[in-house]
């Protein structure tokens, strides 16, 4: 033990740690700090512990904390615990500590909950309420048991499989579906020890540029939805959307054996070998991404790269519903990713019907108190709308903006929005739900109307004309916009 003095006289002029209060917290500290280092000096008023550690060769001195002398001749601390029982002496402390050693970097502990910004006040660095850091231990401790339990379910599961999995994506499949899908695929095939043929099913299209590059760059086999294809299959599992018939090409009673989602819903429909849906998450790759983690399944380098960019594509570069989990399971692919795909992946250009999609987005704009609508027309393509929708949304003075145009089957809506009070996913599902398939997050929700809802063929845009009038004044009813003439901006 250095410096270690019975007669409390410290040599050095400073030392690693001080211990002010050694209590049951003050003493487990000191049990912690020294697995790194004995250079540690511990206050208390209590004359017999202060003995006691002595006995056990501690340095201890026996003074109240509350007093301003209590440092005279004890050496600068590099770090400081403050953590008796006794808010009073505490702050007291705190305060004494910084007047002398102004460097010093003091962690104090809070007596009740109320008290922390007063030890801020004069001066902690960090300030800890011991009955809060238990809750939060305990609850992750519980989401992780929880997370960890929900992996080895899934695990043992698809073990116990033999034949096809159907593996389907949600229509027109982006990032995070693709790679939810294809981590889906690895877990099945080291779960059954390649006993389980997997195979991954779309419907709809693969749009947007930065999506087609995703699939022909990662070599991702994807195979359409056809009867033929299904019948092929054993089990179904659905990743990235809620339920079979949701934004997907099954129908509602179809059976399904696995839901994996990351989407708010009210389906409460049961009767799944397999359900994990966290709404919690910016993406369902960042789910998958768990499982793997959780299972310590090898990751190869292109599902690695395919869930990382799902995760960063379905919260748009972590801007959007992105949560700390999000972000620790993005870390834990890192090391595994590709950088030269990543690049390639996302430094696609723009194909002209998307600029097209653009430029009419932003010509055709009507702001109406905040609310920015823009109707783009006819278009073959909709993974635009999204696109200039999240471009819209930037403009100053728009709260919400709602981009749609209509296609050869569908009219289709794409939201973004920004003001906390209104939940966009809510209120779409609530204008349209009743004629098309609507949803999504508070941020950002989206609405297909299939065409066969309305009878009457005519030109496709006289038809949007016609229809979309009637459409979006239930909607500006719903969220509250005042009927004013709107403003072109
Ligand atoms: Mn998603």
């Amino acid at each position: 033990m250095p410096e270690n003095n019975p007669n409390g006289t410290h040599v050095a002029s400073s030392v690693d740690y001080l211990i002010l209060g050694c209590g049951s917290i003050g003493y487990n500290v000191l049990y912690e700090l020294l697995m790194e280092t004995d250079d540690i000096i511990i206050i208390d008023h209590d004359e017999k512990k202060v003995q006691d550690l002595r006995d056990q060769k501690y340095e201890a001195f026996c003074r109240d904390i509350s007093d301003t002398e209590m440092l005279k001749d004890i050496p600068d601390p590099k770090v400081a615990f403050v953590l008796s029982s006794d808010q009073k002496a505490n702050l007291s402390a705190v305060r004494t500590i910084k007047e002398v050693n102004p460097s010093a970097y003091v962690i104090a502990r809070a007596v009740d909950a109320s008290g922390k910004d007063i030890y801020h006040a004069v001066g902690a660095d960090v300030v800890l309420y011991p009955q809060e850091v238990f809750a939060k231990k305990a609850v992750h401790h519980a989401r992780k048991l929880q997370s960890s339990r929900q992996a080895r379910k899934l695990f043992e599961l698809l073990s116990s499989w033999r034949g096809t999995l159907g593996i389907v994506t949600h229509t027109n499949p982006d990032p995070d579906t693709i790679s939810s899908a294809m981590a889906l695929c690895a877990l099945g095939k080291a779960a059954s020890k390649g006993n389980l043929n997997c195979k991954i099913l779309y419907d709809g299209k693969v749009g947007h540029q930065e999506n087609r590059a995703f699939v022909n760059l990662l070599d991702i086999k994807m195979e359409r939805i056809t009867p033929e294809a299904r019948a092929e299959c054993n089990y179904f599992a659905i990743v990235d959307s809620p339920g079979p018939g949701i934004n997907n090409a099954l129908a509602k009673d179809d059976h399904v054996n696995i839901i994996i989602d990351h989407h708010p819903t009210t389906d409460t429909k049961n009767g799944y070998d397999f359900i994990d849906r966290r709404p919690d998450l910016g993406a369902t790759a960042s789910l998958m991404a768990q499982y793997l983690q959780e299972l310590d399944i090898l990751v190869d380098k292109n599902i690695a790269t395919a869930l990382f960019y799902g995760i960063m594509a379905d919260t748009k570069s972590f801007r959007r519903n992105t949560s700390p989990l999000d972000l620790n399971l993005t870390a834990f692919l890192l090391p595994m990713t590709d950088n030269e795909l990543l690049e390639k992946i996302t430094s696609q250009s723009v194909s002209q019907e998307t600029l097209e999609v653009m430029g009419a987005a932003i010509r055709n704009r009507k702001i109406v108190s905040g609310y920015l609508f823009s109707n783009v027309g006819y278009l073959r393509n909709r993974d635009a709308i999204p696109q200039a929708a999240d471009m819209l949304i930037q403009l100053e003075g728009v709260n919400t903006a709602v981009v749609y145009g209509i296609t050869d089957q569908l009219i289709s809506f794409s939201a973004r929005n920004k003001d906390l009070r209104l939940n966009i996913g809510q209120a779409m599902a609530e204008a349209f739900g009743e004629i098309g398939e609507a949803g999504g997050h508070s941020t950002m929700g989206a609405a297909n109307i299939p065409l066969s809802v309305f009878s009457m063929a005519r030109n496709k845009d006289d038809l949007l004309e016609l229809i979309i009038d009637p459409i979006l004044r239930k909607f500006m009813k719903i969220v509250g916009v005042e009927e004013e003439e709107p403003n072109e901006v």
